[in-house]
Formats: structure tokens, sequence, C-alpha cells
């Protein structure tokens, strides 16, 4: 075979979060989550947080498609797509099920021994996310989430005892999945995923967003010096959600307000792999009045906690203007942007801009000059299983060979030192924005529906074949 424009040791795979596909939700001594508390929705339908687990309400991730019993045949199913690595989530509720609990639940770490081992025996990967939107809700209840300084201890030592339990089974880690997510304070579902807050009625969001945020940095770079004492093989890494912001047309000002409203996702990428506040930021904060809370220990921390590499999600790009303009669409993070006439959107929305990928790890490398790993990226689709019972996806294998066209180019011609390529939802799952079964990532089919109902059988795509293909070439045939 011809020699590959990826390295040798290419981490091929597939991602997911344990709460969007365990299920389980409550055996094994688990606690309740914050994912656990949410309802489905759907396409302009937000998901609706409930106070608890109440009665009538009918939960998604609360059986999910029960990959807690299931595991060790769908490993088997990623086995024979050859993955190098498989990117999950530790449910934290499965190891401190209220948060603040002064052991560990060895029910749940055991659980996480099984499956690592199971994947080893593979010579698969695992790649883990410390949290993943998965937060103990008693720390919600209790503390009120990362507003809470003591947040960060509570993180700590959940990190601490899982990094020290398996550090002879993961080296790669990442701390806070999409920390920058919540930049978007216009809804409660992206604070309440990454920090379990619930903002009050006529409070500063944008000021406590700011808060948790710092607060989280402060923890991941805790872990981060942590984990390299526990293990110097470490790699521990940060996890943005990398939405490329464009400029609507040359005028000046858009280009100036495209660059201003990146700093929504630079912020959090800045103090990872820099260690320090940026002063953009610190402005901000000034100019609004914006009382933040930091010590100088604090700062030191953030100094020496810098991350190994940068994992980042890439799904989409947008389009921002300075002014309102003809055919400008409200939206939580900009005010309102502006549909792109050169790309298509997915059924949800999401426009699909593969040189947006290679665009973005520019962007990121030039920036920080360390290893990237793409660790989420796919269509959210609905799929049909004809009467045979195939799935022909083939606008999901179009939009994956598209961008992972555009992520080779950025290896071969532009130098990008890149770890890995794992897809977003290998396996049927449910979506964390909205709740549904129906929005389909997978390589695997699982019979499952909105409302719950299905076998839980697992079926093949045609494009599992294809991605088989793909990892057996090393990304040359495509
Ligand atoms: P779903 C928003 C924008 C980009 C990525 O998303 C996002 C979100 C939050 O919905 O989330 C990430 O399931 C996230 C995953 C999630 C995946 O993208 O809404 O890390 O947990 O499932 C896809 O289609």
């Amino acid at each position: 075979m011809r020699k590959s424009v990826l390295p040798e040791n290419f981490l091929w795979g597939g991602a997911v979060a344990a709460h969007q596909l365990e299920g389980g939700w409550n055996k094994g001594g688990k606690g309740i989550s914050v994912a656990d508390v949410m309802t489905a929705g759907r396409h302009g339908v937000p998901r609706q947080i409930t106070d608890g687990v109440l009665e009538g309400y009918y939960y998604p991730n609360h059986e999910a498609i029960d990959f807690y019993s299931r595991y060790k045949e769908d490993i088997k199913l990623f086995a024979e797509m050859g993955f190098k690595c498989f990117r999950t989530s530790i449910a934290w509720t499965r190891i401190f099920p209220n948060g603040d609990d002064p052991e560990p639940n060895e029910e749940g770490l055991q659980f996480y021994d099984d499956l690592f081992d199971e994947l080893l025996k593979y010579n698969i990967e695992p790649v883990i996310t410390l949290s993943h939107f998965e937060l103990p809700y008693n720390l919600v209840k209790k503390y009120g989430g990362f507003r809470n300084r003591k947040c960060i201890d509570f993180f700590v030592k959940f990190s601490e005892t899982v990094m020290k339990r398996y550090k002879d089974k993961v080296k790669y880690w990442m701390t806070f999945n999409e920390i920058n997510n919540q930049a978007d304070t216009s809804t409660d579902f992206a604070s309440f995923t990454n920090s379990g807050i619930i903002y009050e009625k006529g409070e500063n969001r944008e000021q406590t967003m700011y808060q948790a945020a710092l607060y989280e940095l402060i923890a991941s770079a805790k872990v981060v010096k942590l984990g390299h004492e526990i293990n110097p093989n470490f790699k521990i890494g940060c996890m943005l959600s990398f939405v490329p912001v464009y400029p609507y047309s040359c005028h000046p000002d858009d280009v100036m307000f495209a660059t201003e409203a990146m700093r929504n996702r630079w912020f959090f990428g800045d103090v990872h792999v820099r260690g320090e506040i940026p002063n953009y930021t610190k402005k901000y904060w000034e100019r609004n009045g914006f009382e933040i809370e930091y010590t100088k220990e604090d700062e030191q921390i953030l100094k020496e906690g810098t991350v190994d590499y940068i994992g980042f999600s890439y799904y989409m790009s947008k389009v921002v203007s300075a002014r309102e303009v003809e055919g400008s669409e409200p939206d939580g993070e900009f005010g309102h942007i502006v549909r792109n006439p050169y790309v298509k959107a997915s059924e949800w929305g999401w426009q699909i801009d593969p040189v947006g990928l290679r665009y973005s790890l520019n962007a990121l490398y030039e920036r920080y000059n360390i290893p990237l790993f793409i660790v989420e990226n796919g269509l959210g689709a609905r799929d049909v299983v004809e009467a045979d019972g195939t799935i022909n996806d083939d606008y999901r294998i179009q939009y994956l060979r598209d961008h992972i066209k555009e992520m080779k180019k950025a290896v071969e011609l532009d130098g990008v030192d890149l770890i890995g390529y794992t897809p977003w939802g290998c396996i049927d799952l449910v979506s964390a924005g909205t709740g549904e079964m129906e929005k389909r990532y997978g390589f695997i089919y699982v019979d499952k529906d909105n409302e719950g109902n299905g076998t839980l059988e697992r079926r093949k795509k045609k494009s599992f074949y294809w991605y088989k293909r793909v990892i057996e070439t090393n990304g040359e045939e495509l």
C-alpha cells in the first residue's frame, strides 16, 4: 500500500457520552445527574428541566440505548469497524452519586474497569471525557452548580479518583466537554448542561456564566497538573465546541464583529492553552462592571495546568453581520446570524461546511501550536430502514467523506499536527440538544424512536462498511 497522508498511528474511532447511551440511570448505585432531569424536545422545542425526577414525564436518558448492559456487543461492532480508539465519558454520578460523597461507589468504578478491559481486549484505546453534561444533580440543588467554588474541589476529587484507578488503562483524557457552549446565555440549556446552573430571574447571566466558566477552567488546570503527577504519560486535553464565525461581508465592521464574536470561543481555549485570562476578556469584564472572583493562587494554577492537546467538536460554521440584513435570523449567542448562501444545512438547521473544518484546524493550530484531536463531527439525520432491513445512509457517508478530505488537506498541505478523528454518535444515541433518538449520527442503527418505543436491536448501516474501509486504508479510500 502506498504511504498514507495521515500518520500510521492515527486514532480513528468514534465518540459518545455516558448519559447519551448508557441508560441504567439508577443501576449500580448511580445517582441522578443533570441529564436525568431533562425531558425530550425536538427541533425548535427546547428540552424541559424538571425539579428532580418526576412522575408523568419521559426522560430519554434514563434508558438511552442501554449500553450499560449491552456494551460488550457494541464494542464488538466497533472492533469490527477497526476502531483504534473510543471516546466516552465517565458518568460522574456512577462514581460519586451525589457529587459530594466522602467515598466513591465501588460498583461504578468496577463498571468502567470492565468497560475499559473490554476495549483494551480489542486494542481500542479509551479516550475519556471527565465531565460531559452529566453533573450530579445534588450539586445543583445543594450548591447551585458551578456558581459555587466548592464544585472545583468536588470535580478534582472525582477526577483524581478515576485517574488513579485507571492510570494504566487510560492515557487520553479531556476535562470539560464543550466548555464554551455556555457562552450562549439566552437559553437554560447550556448553563445547565455545562455547569448545573439555573439562572434566576433578573440576574446578570453573563457575569454568572463567566464566574462558573472560570471556576471550571481552574478545576481543569488543577486536574491537568494532578493527572501528570499520577502518570506522566497522560495526555490531558480541553474540549471546545468549535463553530467558526465568518463575517457576512468584507465590510470592515462585519470583519471586526466576527472577530469579537469568536472571543466567545477563544476565551476558553486561551485560558486552557496559554494559562492566562486574555486582555480582551478582562477589558470586557471591566467595561460591563462584572465582578469575577479569583485569587493569585488561581492565576498560578492556570499557568501550571495548561493542556497537552485540544480536543474539539466540529459540525458547522456560522455567519454574523454587524447590522441587521435581509434574511438574518435570531441567535442566542450573537443576536442574529445570517444564513450562508454557499452551504446547505441539515434538517436541524446546522450548516454543513466541510471547508470550515480545514479552516478551524488551521485557526486552532496557528493560534496554539499544540496537537489537535477532532473528537466530534458528523451529521444528525433521520434514517429509513428499508423493507430488506438495510439502511442506506449515503448522505452521512457524503458528509463524513467531505470532512475527512478537508481534514487530510489540513495535515498534508498545512502541516497541522492531528492526533485522531472520532465521529460523533458512532452508534445511534439520544441527542443532547433535543433529547430525540431520531436525530441519528451512527454507523450502527438502534431500533428506538423518540417516544422510547423499539427493541433496541442493533443494525449495521451502509456507513458501517464504508467507515471500516476508511480505517483499513488509513483514510486513503473514501
Ligand atoms: P446533538 C450544540 C452545538 C454543537 C454541539 O449534538 C453540541 C451542541 C449541544 O447540543 O453538542 C455536542 O445531540 C455534544 C454532544 C452532542 C453532539 O454535539 O444536539 O458534545 O453531546 O450530542 C451533537 O445533535
